[in-house]
């Protein structure tokens, strides 16, 4: 390695650190660069005691003015940035559930102009489970009614959270009888910012709480309605093989990416990219083809379904301009930094932005033309091919890095992998966690911070999970982490995991691995944790089973939410690094320790991937132990006389 790569120790993959060396030569700052001019972070921002939310502030709590102006104390000011954030996260996903939902609607009422209801067996099946109405109807007539429930999770007054009613049974009693419960989306949102403006809720007890009625609203709310309505609308996703890294960007093709969370738009990208006018015109050009890739969660939802190459995480958004040969990136919403059009100008990249609500200075606005979808997405790709002859030739370099994957794993998926058509359920992975052949499942998920070594974290740990026969699920860009280390191509991942988890994933066909979608869909991972309990074996709620969250290098108000749904979930979360808290000892007890006794689980903070996995083996472990299933199973030859026996 030249001493150049080792600068960019912080970089752990080839790809990534190639590309931060060609920033340098080209003059282009990146976000790595910007982190070490902005790492002296603010103490009062670290430890959460800075308040700003009215003007007689800001106030900042120290040892000698330990009360703001108004008399807001620590713990008052750490609680109501935490809420806060929750909110911005939860607000994130409910909103982009909301934009799908609506969609949906156009679909039903005949104007989907180019959309259409894909998977109409995942349209009825959640129809049932909602308790609506489906046979002998039209999917039309069933959607629609779906749509108006899904609607009402948004608008709800004083009604709780319908979707709140596919957890265990045992867990929506504990929510009631903490009364976090959220009713509406909206309302719960709203109410969460009236709870923290100037003069309101100063228990900060009372502020935690709507915290996880808030993130509740989130991952049985707005996320599972916006990955229960993706797959009705894209369908379900199935396992399916593609690529990660970089290196999916190739030389002689038109490189386009996309890159944000809302898949509407990157779905009849991914179709308009097939048509036969749009490959001529890309001929024409005088290219090859055409490359269609993803960044980010859009990168995974499209991966998904499509099996589009993932040219890399949040922290690669800039790098993969860097490349010189991206003729166009499609931002939608979410984790798009503003730098994207600034990092542009030196090559000769379009950054397009989407969404009515998300612009960025220095980037083209065009918006889908809702009467024409198709038609638009084949416009935006013949303007990046137009792009094609701006490209600068001695400012491309590619790094050659990619790996194959297998993505894809909805809830839906896995039974079907476990049990095949006629059986398709759960029970071999309860037996196989009961008989010890797999310890326990942990859920890693999250994004890629510049405070720590690109990707070490997530794949350090996750290398040692399936090494200790854990089963790994993932989510957003810490699954893409596991795609470029080559963890998710099964034969290569199987050869990394331990005896037990090895038998299971080779007679099965898994990978150890398992790619569940972005991070809007880590509510698949409470729905295959809620799988587990109805499936029986394995005690009667989330809280208990022998699962563990881990969110390793995250950065995102989002993951805030996840945490705290996770937690509310009764499952406990991992943090690779931690909140914004330590200003306030009881806010940090509340988190790490009273919400044990409230959920069942906690945040533990761990900024070492192998204590992590100890901590991981430890919680697994006691879970174990109180399910009575805590000991090494022998595996029994049956003999002749056995079998009779069996048959009786
Ligand atoms: Fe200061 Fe209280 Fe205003 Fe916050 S709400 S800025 S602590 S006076
Ligand atoms: S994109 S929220 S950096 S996972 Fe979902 Fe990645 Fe985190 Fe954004």
């Amino acid at each position: 390695m030249s001493t150049e790569i080792q600068d960019y120790k912080k970089v752990g993959d080839q790809a990534s650190q190639e590309m931060l060396i060609k920033a340098t030569g080209d003059c282009v700052d990146t976000c790595f660069d910007r982190y070490e001019t902005q790492k002296n972070h603010c103490k009062f921002g670290t430890t959460g005691v800075c308040c700003r939310i009215c003007h007689m502030g800001p106030c900042r709590i120290t040892a000698r003015s330990p009360l703001g102006v108004c008399g807001a104390d620590a713990d008052t000011i750490v609680a109501r940035n935490y809420l806060r954030e929750v909110v911005g996260g939860t607000a994130a996903h409910s909103d982009h559930g909301r934009h799908l939902v609506l969609r949906l609607k156009k679909v039903a009422q005949g104007n989907g102009n180019g959309y259409t209801i894909k998977d109409e067996k995942a349209l009825r099946y959640n129809a049932k489970l909602y308790g609506i109405e489906e046979a002998g109807r039209t999917k039309q007539e069933v959607a629609l009614d779906l749509v108006e429930l899904f609607l009402g999770e948004f608008s709800s007054q004083e009604e709780t959270l319908k979707t709140l009613t596919l957890a265990p049974e045992k867990r929506q009693g504990v929510w009631s009888n903490l009364e976090v419960t959220p009713k509406g989306i909206d309302r719960t949102v709203v109410e969460a910012m009236h709870r923290t403006t100037m003069g309101v809720d100063h228990d900060y007890k009372s502020l935690l709480m709507h915290a996880f009625r808030t993130a509740l609203a989130d991952g049985w709310g707005g996320s599972r309605v916006a990955t229960i309505v993706s797959d009705i609308l894209f369908g379900t996703p199935k396992p399916i093989k593609s690529e990660a890294n970089l290196g999916v960007l190739k030389e002689a093709n038109i490189n386009i990416l996309i890159h944000g969370h809302e898949p509407a738009l990157s779905e009849m990208l991914a179709v308009a990219v097939q048509s036969p006018d749009v490959k001529e015109y890309a001929k024409k050009a005088g290219a090859n083809g055409i490359t269609l890739a993803g960044l980010c969660c859009t990168a995974n939802e499209i991966l998904m379904r499509h099996g589009v190459p993932v040219a890399g995480n949040f922290l690669q958004q800039e790098l993969a301009i860097i490349t010189g040969a991206v003729e166009m990136m499609v931002i939608d919403v979410q984790c798009c930094m503003p730098s994207l059009p600034k990092v542009a100008e030196k090559y000769h990249t379009e950054i397009i932005s989407t969404a009515e609500i998300a612009k960025t200075v220095g980037a083209s606005h065009v918006e889908l033309n809702e009467d024409t979808p198709l038609e638009s997405a084949k416009e935006l790709i013949k303007r990046a091919i137009d792009n094609f002859k701006n490209r600068d030739a001695s400012k491309v370099s590619i790094p050659k890095a990619t790996s194959s994957m297998v993505a894809g794993f909805s809830v839906d998926a896995i039974k079907y992998m476990l049990g095949g058509t006629f059986r398709a359920s759960f029970r071999p992975l309860n037996d196989a966690i009961i008989a010890n052949r797999i310890f326990g499942v942990v859920g890693i998920v999250g994004c890629s911070n510049p405070n720590c070594e690109l990707e070490n974290y997530t794949n350090v740990l996750t290398k040692e999970l399936i090494k200790r026969n854990v089963l790994v699920l993932k989510t957003g860009c810490a699954a893409i982490a596991s795609g470029k280390a080559g963890m998710m191509k099964p034969e290569i991942g199987i050869e990394m995991a331990g005896a037990g988890l090895r038998e299971v994933c080779e007679t099965v066909g898994i990978p150890p691995v398992l790619h569940m979608g972005s991070c809007v869909d880590n509510c698949r991972i409470l729905e295959a944790a809620s799988e587990l309990v109805f499936e029986g074996g394995l005690g009667d709620d989330l809280a208990g089973l022998p699962a563990v969250g881990v969110a390793p290098e995250w950065m995102s108000e989002k993951a805030i939410a996840i945490g705290s749904y996770f937690v509310a979930s009764g499952v406990d979360v991992i943090l690779g690094n931690p909140f914004y808290t330590s200003g306030s000892e009881n806010v940090v007890k509340f988190l790490n320790e009273d919400t044990k006794e409230l959920f069942g689980a906690s945040f533990h903070d761990c900024a070492d991937p192998m204590e992590a996995a100890d901590l991981i083996m430890e919680i697994i472990g006691e879970a174990r132990e109180k399910l009575g299933i805590n000991k090494k199973a022998e595996r029994k030859l049956y003999d002749m006389q056995d079998r009779r026996d069996l048959d009786v």
